[in-house]
């Protein structure tokens, strides 16, 4: 499709002139092309000021701090496996500063946004102290370019896109000089970029095939590319044929339904006794659209008497901390679809290898035998309330076909990741690396953009709120009902620092529903308000008063 040249504005007193495109139109309208619903951030940025996105029909939002933009568009991106890619505005200088919180946390994620920083004008643009997106987001993004040359718009804007969209999806920036803004821009016509997969060595399928059928207990582990290949179903299919139990990381949590009898749950600084049984247990294990990445926030993969596969779409992940036997290399969907044709041409009719009884069993087991030393925490009737309770009474409350769910850093995470189970694809957005408090509000806003008919509950503490809070306002104004669900502990607990709050109060104050629970036989009927209430449109602010408990789920430390 072309793109009008001529822009057409009305003066105060209704004189229709006609001018040429500028710059910022010829931006807008790429977007609007490259189908983004959303330009999200902070002004001043000519794509907010001179109402070009709207104009274009891309929706303008407006967050309280460039941070939380980013983190709703990261959200956005995840929730859609990747398929929706949006757009990201500020000011130069400390608009920019402010925001490279937000796209850092994108990149460690893998969250594909297009950031469009204003920059100084291009006389100033290397001049000291002058802050530089060009300079300074590079370690945090895919690409970053500079738009200088009005003539490049289509072309710079092509490949951001493309960046986004492609391989291991993650942030791409072009900084705008903001006298770029308002330069004459060429006419020109604008072809959407594509998405594309790459398949595997069918060398490498080969071998893989071999390690696990070969294996007397082939585990899997699944991370976040098994949503971004949307390649749910081949995963349980390759799980079911070899009767392997199947692991997620933070970020894959939902790639395989919890309540599958070959679940184990998801790796994470705290995880279920099962998971960690199995990881240790097994002879072969497969990591499937997963980076393995050393991190708190993750499994420990052993090296030493197993043989690890390492599948990944990012060859850059292959050996990186862990020293694999094996990489295959592409989409998680490719991957898995090719594993299970070739074992399954191996194994003809002959599917069974005996274990599923056992395996089954044994994961129930250790399950229940866990489950079983955590109950009293779980049921607690202690006051202030404990907060295993609140997130048991999400777990049983909560429609688990209807949620999207998150929790935040420190122990909303460690809490939520053993503890709420889920069993749709993208039910819950977890996260891998280093996280931002505050980072779960955004996320929600955005998973709820996407997808309006979804209940979208984020957990946070009271130092968490604190970072990103007032965003609570930008989801009243801008009708996004989420349920920001805040365990108030008067402080951070695992670092002995007090706070003060009334954060239903808070929430009444900028228009949303508050409720302040004390009683823990008032959990549950204060989830199932919230959702009502966000039913009718309304975002709810939840403030459970908890206790200081900070025990986590540490089998590994049993
Ligand atoms: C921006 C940022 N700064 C610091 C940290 C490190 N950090 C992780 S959890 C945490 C404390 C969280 O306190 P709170 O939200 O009250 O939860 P609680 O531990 O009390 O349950 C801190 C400081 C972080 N994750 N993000
Ligand atoms: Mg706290």
């Amino acid at each position: 499709m072309s793109l009008s040249l001529i822009k057409i504005n009305f003066t105060t007193r209704g004189v229709m002139i006609c001018s040429r495109m500028n710059v910022t139109d010829a931006i807008a309208k790429i977007l609007a092309e490259e189908g983004v619903e959303h330009l999200i951030g902070f002004p001043s940025n000519p794509l907010f000021d001179d109402d070009a996105a709207e104009e274009a029909g891309v929706r303008p939002i407006v967050v309280r701090q460039e941070r939380t933009g980013a983190h709703i568009l990261d959200g956005i991106a995840r929730i859609t496996s990747g398929e929706q890619v949006e757009a990201f505005a500020c000011q130069h200088g400390p608009g920019t500063e402010n925001s490279v919180g937000g796209i850092a946390q994108a990149y460690a994620e893998s969250a594909p946004i297009v950031a469009i920083p204003a920059g100084y004008s291009r006389a100033k643009t290397n001049t000291d102290p002058k802050f530089s997106s060009l300079i300074n987001y590079q370690a945090v993004s895919k690409t970053t370019e500079q738009l200088t040359d009005p003539d490049a718009v289509e072309e710079t804007f092509r490949r951001a896109f493309q960046t986004a969209r492609n391989g291991r999806q993650r942030p791409a920036v072009v900084e705008v000089p903001k006298d770029v803004f308002h330069l004459d821009a060429p006419d020109f016509d604008y072809e959407t970029t594509s998405s594309t997969r790459a398949g595997p060595d069918p060398h490498a399928i080969s071998e893989a095939a071999d390690a696990l059928l070969d294996a007397d207990l082939p585990v899997l582990y699944a991370g976040q590319g098994v949503h971004y290949a949307k390649a749910w179903e081949p995963l349980t299919e390759l799980a079911e044929l070899l009767e392997a139990p199947v692991a997620t990381s933070l970020n894959g949590k939902s790639a395989f339904p919890e309540d599958h009898p070959l679940s184990l749950g998801a790796g994470s600084k705290s995880e279920p006794r099962q998971l960690n049984h199995f990881i240790h247990e097994a002879d072969v294990l497969l990591g499937i659209g997963c980076s393995f990445t050393k991190t708190a926030y993750g499994i420990t993969p052993p090296t030493e008497d197993n043989t690890l596969i390492h599948s990944t779409n990012d060859p850059g992940d292959v050996d990186k901390d862990y020293k694999s036997d094996l990489a295959v290399i592409g989409d998680a969907k490719l991957v898995l679809e090719a594993l299970v044709d070739e074992i399954g041409n191996r194994v003809g009719d002959d599917t069974d290898f005996g274990r599923y009884d056992d395996v089954t069993a044994k994961i129930e087991e250790v399950e229940q035998a866990w489950l079983d030393d955590w109950s009293d925490v779980l049921e607690s009737d202690e006051t202030p309330i404990n907060p295993y309770r609140v997130v048991k009474e999400l777990d049983e409350t909560l429609d688990k076909d209807e949620v999207v769910a998150t929790a935040d850093a420190g122990n909303a995470r460690d809490f939520m990741a053993p503890f709420f189970e889920v069993t749709e694809p993208l039910s819950y957005l977890g996260w891998g690396k280093t996280t931002q408090l505050g980072y779960g509000l955004g996320l929600m806003m955005g998973a709820k953009l996407s997808k309006p008919e979804k209940t979208c509950v984020h957990v946070m503490g009271d130092g968490a709120i604190g970072m990103t809070g007032m965003d609570f306002e930008t989801a009243v104004r801008e009708d996004i009902p989420i349920i920001a669900v805040v365990l108030n502990n008067f402080e951070m607990a695992s670092y002995d620092t007090p706070f003060s709050g009334h954060y239903a109060d808070f929430a009444e104050s900028m228009g949303g529903y508050g409720e302040r629970i004390e009683d823990p036989d008032n959990v549950a009927d204060a989830i199932e308000r919230a959702v009502e209430k966000t039913k009718e449109g309304t975002p709810v602010l939840l403030e459970f008063l908890t206790a200081q408990y900070t025990k986590l789920s540490r089998p590994d430390l049993e």
